[in-house]
């Protein structure tokens, strides 16, 4: 009888504490959030199971890809590394910056220089030499914690998205669920220096591009499942409308193809598990406290897909890796001289693609 009490008492307490944590001291404050129904004719194929592996077991979670003039294809990876992959199959680590997993978006400017975000420091300029310079490391005398991805205009002028003001690069699931738009799309000025706020209350601000004639900037809203046209020109400059919403996934980066359209890597939230997660804020709450439950259900790294969108924000072409089978978590995709290459925060290379195998 003893035994029976004692374990009913310890039973009510550890539910009332358990209570009370999730309760009192979540990390998050959570919105429901709505997510877009998976369309009827939805039927996924296998496109993306037929990639090559680039640099396996060398390239730690490369995230983006970047290639420059000369076809060098370039990626921060987890070990802090900034490495490049030649023309001729050859690995070159070139440069450390650090022994952080804190690099995200890269870019190669006009000048040659490499300018990477990193999710604690802001953005970096690593020179042809190898030296690193800080661009932009506050906004308005607060600290930039979470910069995701960068593109630079005609003008010299570079853009970069901050995913959350609120949490940082390993809180992400936190912003996620929390599902409150913490993004912002900032501007650095290299003439003056200078960084600016050109859009707030974006949801998990993450990739950015530019429209081959440079009339408009597309920034994606992960949390949103969409992305958005920032017009840059003429009379519609400084105007916002949807570029392309209702996506099948969470945008990640989002690249300009050599015939004007634009790959999206879609990140696969869309499950059954998130559309519940999504909307019961006591759920929410549960993951929040309890991490190793989130890492569960979230599903992200379970499949890929990535989309080529026209410069009108139709879909032209889905690719798909639907279990996982080869490529998984993708979250950016290029595309240079005939061949698509494939980022990921899971796989540990580079996914090359011929899309003549996918026509
Ligand atoms: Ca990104």
């Amino acid at each position: 009888m003893e035994y029976i009490l004692a374990t009913v008492i310890t039973v009510v307490v550890s539910i009332l504490a358990i209570t009370l944590q999730v309760l009192f001291f979540s990390p998050i404050s959570p919105n429901i959030l709505q997510l877009p129904p998976t369309p009827p004719s939805f039927i996924p194929n296998t496109h993306l199971q037929g990639v090559i592996k680039l640099g396996e077991g060398v390239l730690q979670q490369p995230e983006d890809v970047f290639m420059d003039q000369k076809g060098i294809l370039h990626t921060a990876t987890r070990d802090g590394w900034i490495k490049r992959l030649h023309k001729n199959g050859t690995l070159e680590n070139w440069k450390k910056i650090h022994d952080k997993d804190t690099l995200l978006g890269l870019i190669i400017t006009k000048n040659g220089d490499l300018v990477v975000c990193d999710t604690e420091e802001g953005l970096i300029k690593v020179d042809k030499d190898g030296e690193v310079t800080a661009l932009a490391t506050h906004l308005n005398g607060e600290k930039i914690r979470f910069a995701d991805d960068v593109v630079e205009a005609s003008d010299g002028s570079l853009y970069f998205s901050v995913a959350s003001t609120k949490f940082g690069l390993h809180e992400w699931h936190l912003d996620i669920l929390e599902a409150k738009p913490h993004g912002q799309l900032l501007k650095y000025d290299p003439s003056t220096k200078e960084t600016t706020l050109v859009l707030d209350g974006l949801g998990f601000a993450n990739g950015v591009d530019i429209s081959l004639d440079q009339e408009f900037l597309v920034i994606c809203e992960s949390l949103k499942s969409r992305c958005l046209k920032y017009w840059l020109k003429d009379e519609k400059r400084g105007k916002v409308e949807i570029f392309i919403d209702n996506l099948p996934g969470s945008p990640d980066n989002i690249k300009l193809a050599p015939d004007g359209s634009f790959w999206i890597a879609l990140l696969q939230f869309t499950s059954s598990n998130m559309k519940f997660v999504h909307s019961s804020k006591v759920i929410k709450h549960i993951l929040a406290t309890f991490p190793k439950l989130f890492n569960q259900i979230k599903g992200v790294d379970k499949s890929a897909m990535v989309i080529n969108v026209g410069s009108d924000g139709t879909i032209i072409k889905r690719l798909d890796d639907p279990n996982g089978k080869v490529v998984s978590f993708v979250t950016s995709v290029l595309e240079f001289e005939g061949n698509l290459y494939l980022g990921s925060l899971k796989n540990n290379f580079i996914g090359k693609l011929p899309l003549e195998s996918v026509v």
